[in-house]
C-alpha cells in the first residue's frame, strides 16, 4: 500500500489534533505543514517532525508532490485555499464551518467538481463513538421509526480562551457549534425540508449569539430541537457531549451525561457505557472529539484509496450548511425557512 502524502495548512489550536490524528491513520503521513504565523509553524513542525515548512500556501503546493491537502485554517481563508487546491487537481479536507456564506460554500463543490477532486468537509462530530452507537440502534430498527428527536449540546465551558475568535464574530454558536449538531441531527433522522430558530445571548462580553433553539421539520416526516448553549452552569460541566432523546415506533434511545446510552425497544431495556476511548495524545474532556478526528482522518485515507465518496463530502456538507443559514435567517425575521428553497 502506498504512502498516501498530504500537507496541512493552519498550524493553530486544532490543527494538533489534526496532526495526532494522522499519525496514528494507516499509511498516511504529513511530508509538508504551512502557517503565515512562524511561531505556530516552528512548534508544530518540530512536535511532529515536519522538515518542509512554508508561509505560503501556493508555493507548499507548487513545490511538494502531495496526494491531499488538509486545510486547518479558519473560516474566512476556506474558499481561496479549497480553490487553489482544486486548481492543482489535489484532494482536499476542509475544516468546518464550510464558509462564511453557502453561496461560497457552493462555489467550493463546484470548483471539486470541475476538477474532479474529492472535497470532504472535516464535520467530525458524527464520528464520535457515542454517536455511532446512536445510530447502530437506530439503523437495527430496535426501536422501530423515529417521529422526534432532541439533540442538545447545553455547557458553560470556556471556550473562548483555546479559541478567542470564536468571542469577536457577529456569529457565534450556531457557526461553530450549532453546525455540528445540525448535522448529528441530520444524520440520525436524515435531511430537513425546514427550520424555524430563535437565538439570544446571554454572556455580554462577547459578540455573536451563545443560545439557539432549533425546530426541524424532516423530510422523514419526523420532527426533531436542536437546542445549543454554552450559557448553561451546571453542577457537572458536560462539555464537550451531545445528549440525544429519539422516540421511535416501538420504543427510544437516550444517550444521557456520562455517555450513558439507554435502549428501549423490541427486546426490552438495555443500558450500556459508550465513553470514547481516551487515546495516548488526547486529553480530557477533549478525548470525545479527538477521537471523532482520528476516525474522520482514517475514513478520509479509506476513501481516497477506494474512490468512494467521503461521508461527509462537500456535496453532504452543503445541506448541513444550509441549517446554519437557515437558522440565522429564521432567528432574525421569526419565520420557517424553507431548505430546499436555500439549496436550490
Ligand atoms: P487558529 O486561529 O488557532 O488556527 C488557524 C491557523 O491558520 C493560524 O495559525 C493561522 O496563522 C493560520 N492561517 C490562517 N490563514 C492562513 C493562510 N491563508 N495560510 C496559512 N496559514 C493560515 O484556529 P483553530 O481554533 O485551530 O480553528 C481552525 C479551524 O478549525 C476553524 O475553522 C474551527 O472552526 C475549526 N475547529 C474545528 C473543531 C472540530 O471539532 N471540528 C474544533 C475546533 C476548531
Ligand atoms: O468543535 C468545534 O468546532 C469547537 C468547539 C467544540 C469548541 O465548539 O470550536
Amino acid at each position: 500500500m502506498a504512502e498516501l502524502k498530504g500537507g496541512l495548512i493552519g498550524c493553530g489550536f486544532f490543527a494538533v489534533n489534526q496532526m495526532f490524528g494522522w499519525r496514528d491513520a494507516d499509511g498516511v503521513s504529513i511530508t509538508a505543514i504551512c502557517d503565515r504565523d512562524p511561531e505556530r509553524l516552528r512548534i508544530v513542525g518540530e512536535q511532529f517532525g515536519v522538515e518542509q515548512r512554508y508561509s505560503d500556501a501556493a508555493e507548499m503546493l507548487a513545490k511538494e508532490k502531495l496526494d491531499f491537502v488538509d486545510i486547518a485554517t479558519t473560516v474566512g481563508s476556506h474558499r481561496a485555499l479549497v480553490e487553489l487546491a482544486a486548481a492543482r487537481q489535489l484532494p482536499v479536507i476542509c475544516q468546518k464551518p464550510f464558509a462564511p456564506t453557502l453561496d461560497d460554500a457552493k462555489a467550493m463543490v463546484a470548483a471539486c467538481e470541475a476538477a474532479g477532486v474529492p472535497l470532504m468537509i472535516h464535520e467530525n462530530f458524527r464520528w464520535q463513538s457515542p454517536i455511532q452507537a446512536v445510530k447502530r440502534v437506530l439503523d437495527s430498527g430496535e426501536i422501530g421509526i423515529p417521529f422526534f428527536g432532541r439533540i442538545s449540546f447545553r455547557s458553560g465551558f470556556d471556550v473562548f480562551s483555546g479559541q478567542p475568535y470564536l468571542a469577536k464574530g457577529k456569529r457565534f454558536i450556531i457557526e461553530d457549534l450549532g453546525i455540528h449538531i445540525l448535522d448529528i441531527a441530520r444524520f440520525l433522522l436524515g435531511d430537513v425540508a425546514s427550520l424555524t430558530a430563535r437565538t439570544t445571548r446571554v454572556n455580554p462580553t462577547i459578540a455573536g449569539e451563545d443560545v439557539a433553539t432549533m425546530l426541524l421539520d424532516h423530510e422523514s416526516g419526523g420532527t426533531s430541537v436542536v437546542d445549543c448553549s454554552y450559557a448553561t452552569k451546571l453542577g457537572v460541566e458536560p462539555f464537550p457531549e451531545t445528549l440525544v432523546e429519539i422516540d421511535g415506533s416501538e420504543g427510544t434511545i437516550r444517550l444521557a451525561q456520562g455517555y450513558r446510552l439507554t435502549v428501549t425497544g423490541r427486546s426490552g431495556t438495555s443500558v450500556a457505557d459508550v465513553s470514547p476511548p481516551l487515546l495516548d495524545w488526547a486529553s480530557r474532556p477533549w478525548h470525545n472529539i479527538q477521537e471523532s478526528v482520528a476516525a474522520i482522518q482514517q475514513h478520509w485515507a479509506d476513501c481516497l484509496r477506494s474512490g468512494r465518496e467521503p461521508d461527509t463530502s462537500g456535496a453532504d456538507n452543503l445541506k448541513t450548511f444550509a441549517l446554519v443559514e437557515a437558522a440565522y435567517e429564521g432567528a432574525s425575521t421569526r419565520q420557517p425557512v424553507d431548505i430546499r428553497t436555500l439549496l436550490a
